[in-house]
C-alpha cells in the first residue's frame, strides 16, 4: 500500500513538508510551527513508508490506524496527509480558518484520512489502545500508531493506557513519542523530567526502542523492527527529535511552540531550508 521509496526520495519528502508547513503557518498567521517541524522524518516514515494505507479509501476496515495524540501539531499532519493524496495541497491555504477541514486539531467528522480527533492532551494512546482491542475482537490485522509529545507524557492517562497495555501484552499496538525536550512555556527538565523515560516504559511492560527522529533509516529500521515485535504485546519508539528542527532560531526555543512566522522570520527560515 505504501509507494516505494529509498532513504533519499523521503529525505527530499521531509524537505518538501518542512517547507510547506512553515508556507501554511505563514499564510495562515497561526499554527504550532515548532512541534509540527519536530515531526516532520517521523511522519514521513509512516505515511511514505511505514503505514498500509490507501488515500483512496480512507475507510478501508485494514488499514492501518494512526492517531496525532498531540493534535496541536495538526499542520505537520496536514502536510503529510495532502503530500500523500488524501486532498489537494490547495487545501492548505484553508488551514485554521472556520469554514476548514482542516481545524487548528485534527477533527476526524471534517478532515480526510484523520482515524481520531484530537487535541486535548493524553487521551491518544487511551484511543489507540481502545482500537487495538476492537480489532482482536473482530480478527483484524491492522497495526495502531500513535504519535504522542514528550510534554504530554506527564499527564496520567498516557500512564494508565501504558499499564493496560503492558499488563496485558496488547499485540499490534506502536506508540511512538516525539521526544524534543520542550514543552509550551519551558524545558521538559525544568517543567517535570520524564526520565529514566526509556525504564518507565519498560517498568510498565512495554518494549522500548530509542531513534533518532529525524534520521529516516533510523527511523524505518525501528519501525520495522517494531512491527514484529508488536506481535508479541505494545512496542514504544522514543524519537530523540528537536523543537523547531530545520530553522536556527526556532530550534529548542518554546517560543515557536505555538507561534507563526511574520513577513521577516518567513523569508529567514525560507532561505535557511532551502540552503539545506
Ligand atoms: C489536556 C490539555 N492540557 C493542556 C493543553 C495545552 N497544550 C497544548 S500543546 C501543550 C504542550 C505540549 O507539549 P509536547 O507534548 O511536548 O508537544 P510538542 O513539543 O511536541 O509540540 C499544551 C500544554 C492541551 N492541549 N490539552
Amino acid at each position: 500500500m505504501a509507494p516505494e521509496y529509498d532513504v533519499g526520495s523521503l529525505e527530499s519528502v521531509a524537505r518538501q513538508i518542512r517547507a510547506l508547513i512553515i508556507d501554511t503557518a505563514h499564510a495562515a498567521g497561526a499554527g504550532h510551527t515548532g512541534g509540527s517541524l519536530s515531526e516532520v522524518e517521523i511522519l514521513t516514515a509512516l505515511y511514505f513508508s511505514f503505514l498500509k494505507v490507501d488515500p483512496s479509501r480512507p475507510d478501508w476496515e485494514e488499514r492501518d490506524r494512526f492517531i496525532l495524540s498531540k493534535g496541536h501539531a495538526s499542520l505537520g499532519y496536514y502536510v503529510t496527509l495532502a503530500l500523500r493524496g488524501y486532498f489537494p495541497l490547495d487545501s492548505l491555504k484553508t488551514f485554521d480558518r472556520e469554514d476548514s477541514a482542516l481545524q487548528a486539531h485534527p477533527d476526524m467528522h471534517k478532515c480526510k484520512g484523520v482515524d481520531y480527533s484530537t487535541g486535548s492532551l493524553g487521551q491518544g494512546l487511551s484511543i489507540g489502545l481502545g482500537m487495538a482491542l476492537g480489532r482482536l475482537k473482530k480478527n483484524l490485522q491492522f497495526m495502531t500508531v500513535v504519535l504522542l509529545g514528550d510534554g504530554e507524557c506527564q499527564e496520567g492517562q498516557v500512564w494508565e493506557a501504558a499499564m493496560f497495555a503492558g499488563s496485558k501484552r496488547i499485540p499490534k499496538l506502536i506508540a511512538i513519542v516525539d521526544y524534543n525536550k520542550v514543552q509550551l512555556s519551558n524545558t521538559i527538565d525544568a517543567n517535570l523530567s520524564l526520565e529514566p523515560f526509556s525504564i518507565k516504559w519498560e517498568a510498565f511492560g512495554w518494549n522500548v526502542l530509542s531513534v533518532n527522529g529525524h534520521n529516516i533509516a533510523d527511523l524505518l529500521s525501528a519501525l520495522s523492527r517494531a512491527r514484529a515485535m508488536a506481535e508479541r504485546g505494545p512496542v514504544v519508539i522514543i524519537a530523540n527529535t528537536i523543537k523547531g528542527k530545520g530553522v536556527s532560531f526556532m530550534e529548542g526555543n518554546y517560543e515557536w511552540h505555538g507561534k507563526a512566522p511574520n513577513d521577516q522570520e518567513y523569508i529567514a527560515a525560507k532561505k535557511e531550508l532551502s540552503d539545506r
